[in-house]
């Protein structure tokens, strides 16, 4: 349990993050991250933000090599030196009287499994001193200073909905456990509210490419980008939309048009 291991009897820890990873991206592209931290409590690598974090014991030797990092090369790539380099920023708490004194988890996240499908979890706490998400045993747990301010959202869920699903509105929920340490050393759980969330699930509209129920030019822009980066801007229809037989930024003009003369521009 994520949460368990938190707890564990360690008298302080150090953290190390990983993040602006900077390269010649024409010709390097990162395929993974992977710390070589032995006995680290936690070691993530985040592939979507690029950025890698680790938790260990004070008294662990973090000399050598921490992390390691494997870029591909693109083909027609041009002889030469390239440097790579990131910004690393450490932090050494102590659980008796140090920063990471709120401990948050969440577990039993209820939904309706015959229509969506968990895909990942990610917190939204800023500065936490350690942020996971366990997604076989949908368990997330964070920890973090009691001079932060987690009012607001704290957790993103991703779901997928499973095709074919009924129209609708439905529930998201979970519990949650909080607990503050004490001036003394002990813990206290915190009162702490769940807002359930809410998704509906509506029929997709032919040509509203962005998904938020109107069809615009912002429609048309963002089949531009999915021309371009299709894992950032997922299509969530066929956008082959003047019916050539293949999606390209021509089909993105020819939404443009289409949102001026429908009549002549019919989304085939
Ligand atoms: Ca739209
Ligand atoms: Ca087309």
């Amino acid at each position: 349990m994520i949460f368990l291991r938190s707890e564990k009897k360690i008298a302080c820890f150090k953290s190390i993050s990983l993040s602006s990873f900077t390269f010649d991206s024409s010709v390097f592209e990162i395929v993974d991250g992977q710390w070589k931290i032995e006995d680290a409590v936690i070691a993530n690598y985040n592939t979507a933000n690029k950025t890698a974090v680790a938790t260990v014991a004070e008294d662990t030797d973090i000399n050598g090599i921490i992390f390691e990092l494997t870029l591909k090369i693109k083909d027609d790539a041009p002889a030469g030196d390239y440097d790579i380099s990131c910004t690393i920023a450490a932090k050494k708490k102590s659980p008796a009287g140090g920063e990471e004194n709120v401990k948050i988890a969440l577990t039993n996240f209820t939904y309706d499994t015959s229509v969506f499908e968990l895909v990942g979890g990610e917190w939204r706490v800023d500065e936490s001193i350690i942020a996971d998400w366990d997604d076989n045993n949908d368990i997330a747990a964070v920890a973090f200073g009691d001079n932060q301010n987690v009012n607001g959202i704290i957790f993103e869920l991703t779901f997928k909905v499973i095709d074919p699903a009924k129209e609708g509105d439905y529930y998201v929920g979970c519990d949650i456990i909080a607990r503050s340490k004490t001036p003394y050393g002990a813990e206290d759980q915190v009162p702490v509210k769940v807002t359930n969330g809410k998704i509906t699930v509506s029929p997709v509209i032919k040509g509203d490419t962005d998904g938020n129920g109107v069809i615009n030019s912002d429609d048309a822009i963002y089949l531009l980008y999915h021309t371009f980066l299709p894992d950032m801007f997922p299509a969530n229809q066929d956008c082959d939309f003047d019916g050539n037989g293949y999606i390209n930024s021509d089909d993105a003009i020819y939404l443009l048009y289409y949102t001026f003369l429908p009549d002549l521009f019919p989304l085939k």
